[in-house]
């Protein structure tokens, strides 16, 4: 296509550890080539905030924050370092993002004018702290709105009535039961607040020197927006707190370009007025990341959260109120179950037993599949798939010095609950596409095949999200340039790593498919509403006698 080749697209990826930026060049039609992906840890690389693994000191399990500042500043420090590491300024034609979902950024009326005149010879966090109204932000992993959900939820008419229109019925993560909560718990905060935006619409106006409107992918994480309609429910807006609509971003289309590259960055770091489309969640991003734009495969990531997401052609909400259904970036809508306890929970046991990586897959490779009936229950932190509000971790036939056992333990219980609860998609899952950091791992994918008995893909690129937003960027500007592309044409170079792709063992599939209804009575017994399976685990391990 003349006049279109060698362009530069900027993927960022603003998760909840770190920053991490992904360029693909593309000349012409494509195929997208990656030539640069870079990450900035905030914990090592900011730690005057003082995070651990990208949260504030926690007051209690219940609450997580993080520090909007620390995302600025984290902007400001990754931007101006991808210029000559792959990123060629002259041909970078636009930058889209991806952000952790539903936390939430909370603005001053000073914050419309201020974004854009930032003080190029200044750096950008000092000139941020006067525009917020709260100075921190509440996060995913934030699990102390359960009072907000119950009464946004009984305000609507019920559950099944949140869930069907929003998508999810009301989660304590979710931003509308979190900005109920500010509203009700600090009414000044509140009414100084002119602007509450998600951390993709923030970042994005950060970029963009002026609000950024959210889209339907991340606006579908806050119990507030009618998923079919595409724009905020008048219900639920009324339900969560007074005048939000005015203090809401409005909601456009996944593919808008919502601005231009601020004089702020073009003035500090060289760089140029590239076109800004609009951020979204990590993982609608991370979707468009891994190739997933037709119906019929999931894609599993394995991050801080765990995920299982597929993209869905009709919203067909889940009725027993454990998963979501998102708006897609292609227009279309996704599936997707969380996890709150993914690689936190992994880090635990490794560091419980003072291992390291390598140790945990020679343990995975030198042990049995089924772990001898012996179950881990892994609630390190609060739960959100199944909801588990106290941490609390459970043993079944299991002792807590058992190294092996509990290495094996803990990535069985996670590919198990991972299969479990993502049942409600109704998709035969015969292929999944493995991301996210614990996805190099090929012992963990050897369980997650056999737990599944789904061939695994394994995808070179682990930063799937910061890819998706590069691959959105593409898109974006092709529409806006009048050269529209189909997604499979934008997604052509996702391919997975054709060197590693695994197919279940049967004998291995044979086992799970036994146990997974015995893990699911020990999830059961750790919530109470269950009989100790410990006789049946027992008698399923005699049972073998050690023949497997
Ligand atoms: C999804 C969720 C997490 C965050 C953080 O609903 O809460 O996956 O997006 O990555």
């Amino acid at each position: 296509m003349a006049g279109r080749a060698g362009r530069q697209y900027l993927g960022l990826d603003a998760s909840t550890q770190s920053l991490s930026a992904v360029v693909v060049d593309v000349a012409g039609d494509g195929p997208a080539k990656v030539v640069l992906e870079s990450s900035l840890n905030f914990d090592e690389a900011l730690p005057h905030y003082g995070t651990r693994h990208g949260v504030l000191p926690r007051a209690d399990s219940a609450s997580a924050t993080s520090s909007p500042l620390m995302w600025a500043e984290a902007l400001d420090r990754l931007m101006p370092s991808l210029a000559g590491a792959g990123l060629n300024p002259g041909r970078l034609a636009a930058i889209s993002g991806s952000a952790q979902q539903h936390g939430s950024v909370y603005l001053n009326a000073r914050a419309t004018g201020a974004l854009a005149r930032f003080d190029p010879s200044q750096p950008l966090a000092p000139q941020l702290a006067p525009l917020l109204s709260r100075s921190v932000a509440p996060i995913w992993m934030d699990t102390s709105t359960s009072v907000q959900c119950a009464s946004i939820t009984s305000a609507v008419g019920g559950a099944a009535a949140l869930a069907s229109r929003t998508g999810s019925r009301a989660f304590e993560r979710f931003t509308g039961p979190q900005i109920r909560k500010f509203a009700t718990e600090d009414p000044g905060g509140y009414a100084a607040t002119d602007r509450i935006h998600l951390v993709s619409s923030f970042m994005a106006s950060l970029l963009a020197g002026g609000h950024a409107p959210l889209e339907p992918g991340d606006a579908s994480g806050t119990n507030l927006m009618d998923l079919r309609e595409r724009q905020w429910w008048d219900a639920a807006l009324d339900a969560t707190a007074p005048g939000l609509e005015a203090k809401l971003p409005p909601i456009a289309a996944s593919w808008t370009i919502v601005g231009r590259l601020s004089p702020y960055w073009q003035a500090r770091h060289g760089l140029p007025a590239a076109k800004i489309a609009a951020w979204s969640g990590d993982n609608p991003c991370t979707l468009i990341g891994v190739g997933l734009v037709r119906e019929g495969r999931v894609a599993i990531s394995l991050g801080t959260s765990d995920t299982v997401f597929g993209l869905m052609k009709d919203p067909h909400v889940d009725r027993s109120g454990t998963g979501h259904v998102f708006g897609s970036p292609t227009g279309d809508y996704m599936g997707l179950t969380c996890f709150s306890n993914g690689s936190l929970a992994r880090e635990r046991i490794r560091d419980a037993f003072g291992l390291s990586w390598p140790d945990v897959s020679r343990i995975l490779r030198s042990t049995p599949p089924g772990n001898d009936r012996r179950v881990l229950i892994p609630w390190f932190e609060p739960e959100i798939t199944p909801p588990v509000l106290i941490p609390c971790v459970h043993r079944y036939r299991l002792s807590p010095d058992d190294a092996a056992g509990n290495v094996r333990g803990v990535i069985e219980a996670q590919m198990m609950a991972r299969a479990i609860h993502s049942r409600w998609m109704g998709i035969e899952i015969d292929t999944i596409h493995a991301t996210g950091g614990a996805a190099v791992n090929l012992e963990i994918l050897r369980v997650m095949a056999d737990v599944f008995g789904a061939a695994v893909h394994h995808f070179p690129t682990t930063n799937s999200a910061a890819l998706g937003a590069a691959l959105r960027a593409w898109h974006a500007d092709a529409l806006d340039e009048g050269h529209p592309l189909p997604w499979e044409a934008v997604t052509s170079a996702v391919r997975p790593d054709s060197a590693v792709r695994i197919a279940p063992d049967p004998n291995a599939r044979a086992i799970y498919r036994r146990l997974l209804p015995l893990y699911a009575a020990c999830e059961a017994h750790a919530l109470g509403r269950g009989p100790d399976p410990t006789g049946a685990l027992r008698d399923a391990a005699e049972m073998t006698g050690g023949w497997e």
